[in-house]
């Protein structure tokens, strides 16, 4: 039922916005709060979709082997036991498709459609201060007003294809593969290179390489990876995951990474060195992301971490049967963990195939891309036919600067994100009124199982809109000093663990020439974040500034 006493906005001045709520993007936060606003607070809410269908990061991530690290029975919403419950996953891991199938599901599930508007990308948010109301650009040319902003746009949505002097010569076809074309890619008889291994191309080789004629991978930072284990969901599991939703939900929202598994209490150092062999032996039996729970200084104790880093190594060198592959492969220069570490079906194990090369690109790095292929410093040209950029993202702050927001004064985000992101909760910006960014640097987001991210964004900015609602507050936004304290609590939660060690991470904006390297995800763990953000709401919103309609007037 939506809550009637909150459908009359606050205006500051003449404006009357053609709707109470913009979103932009139909992924998953997107398709959430535009439930929420619309269904829960009775708003009139519009959401923009550059793609043509919802599904966020995966309508655009169909790569060959594209497969979600977050095990399926947390990777969905769990705000409604119904929804949670009526739908069936079929796998451990859920691949792009059936993720894709999932979230038109729900859209349906839940009528959202009907409020999105498909392959309409934004080109510019501009806030307009004397009718307090948000102006939204289209592509197409339109304009579209709002009196509150919400970017739902994720943080892994604008792709990285790095500039190679060349690319434009290239006489084969290539691809990015965050950009993966709908009809797919036939790689059969074709020679193909691979540029980056982290999560995704660490699952795309295997893949590539069962049809490609041969597959030349160009590593430049090596990488550590666990087996997924992925594999067909039995009756038994799926009947407990249904029966045991009240307490899967419990472990995800009560967990440092929003996972439905708990950290384990035990340091490294209170077992034996044998133990140790024997509970790492068994996680990597287990396989996914669980394999960092193992114990509970993995992050925060170099030491600790160099005993399941050599682990790892040693399991590199076992399976990898070519040992100058394997050292290579092994030569891994960052803690365990400090990179979003990647797990995998068979990537390692596609190294033992002869239709697979590895080139190490830190030693010889990639010079140019010529016609033919890729040329590397040291004159070694490898002849291509197909091209594939597993190189990333211009993460969490790229897919907000490219929508090329202006707020109050004609301050841009890129002006005051010139030095990195700056936000308070990593959910308001300085001088951006009435403008909220789900998952936005400085919160948990990336370092969380998504879903759960989302949902107490998208919560905690429904519950805010209604509060300003009742309260004829017309504008919101935070104190400088509010941000200050919480950019610097970002830090400190950030050096506090062995994360930032990984010089070249995309946490840390490094992977994206002449991006400022700043901590972006907020390390202090989701269940505290969610504590800190629902504390700050029970004081009235502590932090920001709320303008009544008389003064925004
Ligand atoms: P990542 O994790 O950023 O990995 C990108 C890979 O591409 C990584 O190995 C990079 O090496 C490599 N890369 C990037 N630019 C270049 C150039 N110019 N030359 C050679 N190699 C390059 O992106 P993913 O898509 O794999 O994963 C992103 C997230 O999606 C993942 O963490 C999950 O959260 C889901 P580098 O390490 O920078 O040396």
């Amino acid at each position: 039922m939506p809550d009637t006493m909150v459908r009359e906005a606050p205006r500051g001045a003449s404006g009357t916005p053609d709707v109470d709520a913009i979103v932009i993007g139909a992924g998953l936060a997107g398709m959430y709060q535009l439930h929420l606003l619309r269904d829960r607070l009775g708003l009139k809410v519009q959401v923009l979709e550059q793609g043509g269908g919802v599904g966020g990061t995966w309508y655009w991530n169909r790569y060959p082997g594209a497969r979600c690290d977050s095990e399926s029975h947390s990777y969905c919403f769990s705000f409604s036991r119904e929804i949670y419950t009526e739908w069936e996953w079929t796998e451990r891991y859920p691949g792009q498709p059936e993720i894709m199938r999932y979230m038109n599901w729900v859209a349906d599930r839940l009528d959202l459609k009907r409020d999105i508007r498909f392959d309409t990308r934004v080109t510019a948010c501009t806030y307009d201060a004397a009718a307090n109301l948000w102006r939204v650009t289209t592509e197409a040319g339109e304009t579209l007003t709002a009196t509150y902003l919400v970017t739902a746009v994720g943080c892994l949505s604008t792709a990285n294809v790095p500039k190679i002097p060349g690319l434009e010569s290239f006489e084969g076809r290539w691809y990015h593969t965050g950009q993966w074309p709908h009809k797919g890619v036939d790689f059969s008889g074709a020679r193909v290179g691979q540029i980056g291994t982290g999560s995704t191309g660490i699952q795309a080789v295997p893949v590539i390489a069962e049809q490609a004629k041969h597959l030349t991978v160009f590593q430049r930072t090596a990488n550590y990876s666990v087996p997924a284990r992925n594999a067909p969901l039995d009756e038994p599991f799926k009947a407990w995951v249904k029966q045991n939703y009240e307490a899967v939900r419990e472990t995800m929202l009560s967990t440092p990474n929003g996972h439905p598994f708990r950290i384990e209490d035990r340091s490294c150092w209170e077992v034996t060195e044998e133990e140790r062999r024997k509970l790492y032996e068994a996680a990597w039996e287990k396989g996914g992301l669980q394999f960092r729970a193992t114990f509970r200084d993995l992050l925060v104790d170099r030491k600790a971490n160099d005993t399941a880093a050599d682990f790892l190594k040693a399991k590199i060198r076992e399976i990898v049967q070519d040992p100058a592959t394997a050292a290579r492969l092994a030569d891994i220069d960052h803690p365990y963990a400090a990179k979003r570490p990647p797990i995998d079906t068979n990537y390692f194990e596609a190294f033992n195939r002869d239709n697979v090369s590895l080139v190490d690109v830190r030693a010889n790095p990639i010079e140019r891309i010529t016609p033919k292929g890729i040329r590397l410093r040291d004159g070694t040209e490898h002849e291509l036919d197909i091209i594939v950029f597993a190189t990333g993202f211009d993460a969490m702050t790229g897919p907000l600067l490219r929508l090329n927001i202006t707020g109050r004064d004609g301050l841009t985000l890129a002006e005051a994100w010139e030095a990195g992101p700056r936000s308070y909760l990593g959910l308001q910006v300085a001088g951006f009124p009435n403008m909220f960014t789900i998952t936005g640097p400085g919160s948990p987001s990336v370092l969380c199982n998504m879903p759960i991210a989302i949902e107490q964004h998208a919560e905690w900015i429904a519950d805010c809109i209604g509060h300003l609602r009742r309260n004829g507050i017309a504008r919101m936004e935070p104190r400088p000093e509010a941000v200050e304290r919480w950019v610097e609590h970002v830090n400190e939660a950030a050096n506090a663990t062995l994360l930032p060690q990984a010089g070249h991470s995309w946490y840390l904006g490094a992977n994206v020439p002449g991006k400022p390297r700043v901590f972006m995800p907020y390390a202090g763990g989701m269940a505290r974040y969610r504590e800190i953000c629902a504390d700050i709401a029970a004081r009235g919103y502590e932090g920001f500034v709320l303008e009544e309609a008389a003064a925004a007037a």
